[in-house]
């Protein structure tokens, strides 16, 4: 049987320089069922058993474009054994935010944060270890365009492969909004792998409508949602963005650092 490693990532971070250096000529361009959404998928170099299948460039997996929602169907549907995660590290704060979603998934992530030729050339820095620990996954520096830690983050992805299931998200939201996703997820089924419990409980709290048809059976939230509105005074749509946006710059802080000299005379 053949492993899948899904490639996701923000349209611009590299996604197309990187499937083409791991994959060369060995690629299959198509469409995805019912809509014209390239779908592009190719063998790993030197893994004749290994597919990489390139995802829609996308900055969220919410359900507002067809890039959105082919590519979390394809991620809650067809599981890959692992995603890899291209960020563009000289964009890193817009693009943490897919990935922050990504982890939630309950699929091991493998994070390669692109363009580190062009962030050491702007003189910033940014803590890989730090970052490490933060987000709960692997993370390698790579730069797509000069090929350089390609290999080393495709190699790692093969290997997450292998274990299938990925560890807990690490990272949690403030503690009203835990308490609440802790009573969504006590609320599903069987039918809902316990790795999985996550992602759906966030998507029905977030009132996503369309995560409904991927489900066999959906609870009533609405009581859960209305109470924590009230408390929050807030829709919880823009509470969870909001606490996405929270762990962002927290791991902004801790893990990056910015050239002084150029910070100063670009502000
Ligand atoms: C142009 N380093 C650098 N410096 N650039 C990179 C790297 C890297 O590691 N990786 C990718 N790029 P896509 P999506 C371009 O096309 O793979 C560059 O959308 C140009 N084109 O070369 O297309 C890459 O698939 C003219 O740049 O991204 C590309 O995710 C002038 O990032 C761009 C300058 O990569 C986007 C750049 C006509």
């Amino acid at each position: 049987m053949s492993i899948k490693i899904a490639l996701a990532g923000n349209p611009n971070s590299g996604k197309t320089t990187l499937f083409n250096a791991l994959t060369g000529s060995n690629q299959f361009v198509g469409n995805w069922p019912g809509v014209t959404v390239e779908k592009k998928e190719g063998k790993l170099k030197g893994h004749k058993d290994v597919i990489i299948m390139d995802l829609p460039g996308i900055y969220s997996l919410s359900p507002y474009t067809l890039e959105e929602v082919v590519a979390r169907n394809y991620l809650i549907g067809e599981r890959p054994d692992a995603i890899l995660n291209i960020v563009d590290g000289t964009n890193i704060e817009r693009n943490l935010y897919l990935s922050t979603q990504l982890l939630e998934l309950g699929i091991p992530v493998i994070m390669a944060v692109n363009m580190m030729d062009l962030v050491e050339k702007n003189g910033d820095k940014i803590h890989i270890n730090k970052l490490r620990q933060k987000l709960g996954c692997e993370v390698i520096e790579i730069s797509a365009l000069k090929g350089t830690g390609i290999r080393e983050a495709a190699e790692k992805a093969v290997a997450l492969a292998g274990k299938k299931n990925a560890e807990p998200a690490v990272h949690k939201f403030a503690a009203g909004v835990e308490s609440t996703l802790d009573e969504i997820e006590s609320r599903l089924d069987d039918s809902i792998p316990e790795r999985q419990k996550r992602f759906f409980a966030v998507k029905l709290l977030e009132k996503d409508d369309k995560i409904q048809t991927q489900m066999k059976s959906v609870p009533d939230v609405s009581d859960v949602i209305s109470r924590i509105e009230k408390e929050m005074d807030d829709d919880t749509e823009s509470i969870i963005t909001n606490e996405r946006y929270v762990f962002i710059s927290s791991i902004i802080d801790e893990c990056c650092t910015k050239n002084r000299k150029r910070r100063m005379t670009t502000s």
